[in-house]
């Protein structure tokens, strides 16, 4: 059998591209759910609730964008088979075998927000799925603004993360960007209106997405992307998401926070109660004299704490 990877899916017909050719070939998936034998720590399982070991190793999966498959296309129809297995699997946007996700903020409509920043590297360290950030719009903030933005960053860029600056309309900042792409899978991820769509056109011009102007009032955008699709890019594929109003991290115990953020966890040693500090109340607190000491960042800080807060809140609904 052949094998290949799932670049689309519109309606319930595949576009793969064939391993060994990199054509593109129209599949469909062989009757309507997929079934196969999975490892116990195959990352189907995510999906699964109660039901018994033995159930576990025979389920129901349909084929989705990056997906690696063997398809048979001896038949005048062309069939996807078997999935081969997922190194991780994303619900919105419907995509696996995701490598890394570039974040994208605008500097301006919307406003740059380091709480939501901070809100999407908690849920991604939690998903174990790399971040690069951009940040977009640079051509329509005032310098002294963005280099207030830039200040901010450094602490990001301190902790090991990529930053990168763009004006995607002119196609500033966009080269530096190319070579991060290469033979990943990289999802675009951002709230609504900050650019994601705009950048991809930067990047591909021949591409010509669909984009739109953001209603002014709050700076919110309308959802202008809708279906999942890979595009090749230097020896890699991006895909472009639909923007969203609000996320959610999945930790449903306040003392579980903590351990998502690479730079408490490297100090909570040199806490009284070592890792089982929660950096809130306790006393001798590395983290808060961090804090204090201007070594942590003020926002960072505080939107830990109201991450807290909503854990600890949501738990008390149930
Ligand atoms: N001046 C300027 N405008 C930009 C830039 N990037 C995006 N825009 C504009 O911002 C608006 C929203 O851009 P989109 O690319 O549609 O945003 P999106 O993130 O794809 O939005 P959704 O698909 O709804 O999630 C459009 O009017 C773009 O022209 C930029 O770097 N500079
Ligand atoms: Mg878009
Ligand atoms: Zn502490």
């Amino acid at each position: 059998m052949k094998k290949g990877f799932i670049k689309r899916l519109i309606a319930n017909q595949y576009t793969l591209i064939d391993s060994e050719t990199l054509e593109e070939v129209i599949a469909y998936a062989r009757g309507k759910l997929r079934y196969m034998k999975l490892d116990e720590d195959n990352s189907f399982y995510r999906q699964l609730t109660k039901k018994t070991k033995k159930e576990q190793k025979i389920m129901q999966v349909s084929p989705k964008v990056g997906d690696y498959v063997y398809y048979d296309d001896s038949e005048d129809q062309v069939l996807i088979m078997e999935i081969l297995p997922r190194k991780n699997d994303l619900v919105r946007p419907d995509v696996c075998n995701v490598d890394q996700v570039l974040l994208v903020f605008s500097a301006i409509k919307p406003d740059f927000s380091a709480f939501l920043l901070d809100k999407f590297l908690l849920i991604l360290n939690q998903e174990k799925l790399t971040p690069i950030i951009v940040i977009s719009k640079i051509d329509l903030i005032e310098d002294e603004n963005l280099n207030q933005i830039k200040e901010t960053m450094k602490y990001y860029e301190s902790m090991g993360y990529l930053v990168y600056y763009v004006n995607s309309k002119q196609r500033i900042g966009i080269d530096v960007l190319s070579h991060i792409f290469k033979d990943k899978i990289t999802v675009l991820a951002g709230q609504t209106g900050v650019g994601k769509s705009t950048l991809l056109n930067a990047l591909l011009p021949g591409l010509e997405l669909k984009t739109q102007e953001i209603s002014h009032a709050l700076g919110r955008g309308k959802h202008t992307t809708r279906h999942t699709e890979l595009y090749m890019y230097n020896e890699g594929f991006i895909v472009d998401t639909p923007g969203f109003s609000k996320i959610e991290f999945l930790i449903f115990h306040v003392d579980e926070v903590k351990d998502f953020y690479p730079d408490f966890v490297k100090l909570s040693d040199d806490c009284r109660f070592t890792s089982s500090c929660l950096h809130l109340n306790e006393p001798d607190c590395r983290v808060k004299e961090a804090v204090e000491k201007g070594e942590i960042l003020q926002s960072r800080y505080d939107n830990y704490v109201q991450f807290c807060d909503e854990v600890k809140n949501q738990k008390e609904k149930y």
